[in-house]
């Protein structure tokens, strides 16, 4: 039989994951999940077969010029790869890989819980009776916004996107959406929603914003602090993508100074550090990156992994390749 290929996973994951691939692989795991360092990671690509990385992991040019001679394959376990020099691994011949499709449902999930819990202030209700200081109901006590009849503009919509779309649309939220590409006239027909080629003009006129799209360099940033101060002054932004696509350091200065009517966000600009100010701030949602956090997405995840691996150590196309988006 065929020696099995070293493959080193960076972070604990679930049991049953986990058990299949010691089973199929010569896997070393990391049961006290501690982040790995630099060097570690480094040790980890210098004499695997497969590296199966997560968001947590900083794999940067110097990781990648680290890589020994086994090394094919990063499978990663997630579907954003904002964290990987993708050129710099291609560049190497290194194949990469993600697990899209299966957390799509449980980040959409989340993300629509945002779009709720913010304009109807609802951790901020659950922070005042917490903390002993609700006493009884009032009329006016703890007034939110409305989201039914509101204008939901989408940035970015692919799988996720389209996701909260439609769910959004159950709300009786007006879907309006900037992509790349436009969707298809049947999609765009089913989901009511409104494309805007230019971000800018769309910005102005939405109720809330909700973030989905990838982090990229182009993606950068792209809610800039021209950008946040050109919102309604009663707008809403939520993130459940990556905090690189907002200036944190200005969308906390727009909600301080009461520019924008407040954020609900899942993800941050350098995790696990949240910028200070929103911190303090009562019209503000924070979530510690839970978007695809439940158990049966974790395992799907972890299946989809497998099977890139398998795959490809078997001689075939990987399902789940990412390419680097040259231009
Ligand atoms: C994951 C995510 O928890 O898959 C992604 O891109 O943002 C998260 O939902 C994380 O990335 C796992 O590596």
């Amino acid at each position: 039989m065929a020696e099995k290929p070293k493959v080193i996973v960076t972070r604990k994951l679930p049991d049953a994951v986990e058990t299949r691939m010691m089973e199929l692989f010569d896997t070393q795991l990391n049961l006290e999940d501690a982040p790995l360092s630099q060097d570690q990671l480094g040790a980890a690509f210098a004499t695997a077969d497969v590296v199966v990385p997560t968001v947590t992991d900083n794999i940067d040019a110097e990781i990648i010029s680290r890589a020994g001679p086994k090394l094919k394959l990063i499978a990663n376990f997630g579907v954003g790869v904002n964290h990987i020099d993708i050129v710099a691994a291609n560049k190497k011949g290194l194949v990469i890989t993600n697990t899209p499709d299966v957390l799509t449902e449980d980040t959409a999930d989340l993300t629509m819980a945002l779009i709720i819990m913010g304009p109807r202030r609802m951790s901020e209700g659950e922070r005042m009776l917490r903390a002993g200081g609700w006493d009884g109901w009032a009329p006016t006590q703890h007034l939110g916004h409305r989201i039914n009849g509101k204008r939901l503009g989408i940035i970015g919509m692919g799988r996720i996107g389209t996701a909260v779309a439609r769910r959004a649309l159950g709300f009786g939220i007006a879907i309006h959406y900037h992509n790349r590409m436009r969707l298809s006239g049947e999609l765009e027909a089913e989901l009511e929603a409104t494309y805007w080629e230019n971000l800018d003009q769309m910005i102005r006129h939405m109720d809330i914003l909700s973030v989905n799209c990838p982090l990229t360099p182009d993606t950068h940033h792209l809610l800039s602090e021209k950008r946040l101060a050109m919102l309604q002054p009663h707008c809403f932004v939520v993130n459940a993508a990556r905090g690189g696509i907002i200036d944190e350091a200005a969308l906390a200065g727009a909600l301080k100074r009461g520019d924008i009517g407040g954020a609900a966000l899942d993800v941050f600009e350098n995790e696990p550090t949240v910028h200070a100010d929103l911190m303090g701030l009562e019209n503000v949602v924070l979530l510690p990156h839970l978007g695809s956090a439940t158990l049966e997405g974790r395992i799907d995840m972890g299946e989809k992994v497998i099977v890139n691996v398998k795959t490809f150590i078997d001689g075939h196309k990987p399902p789940d390749r990412v390419l680097p988006n040259l231009k």
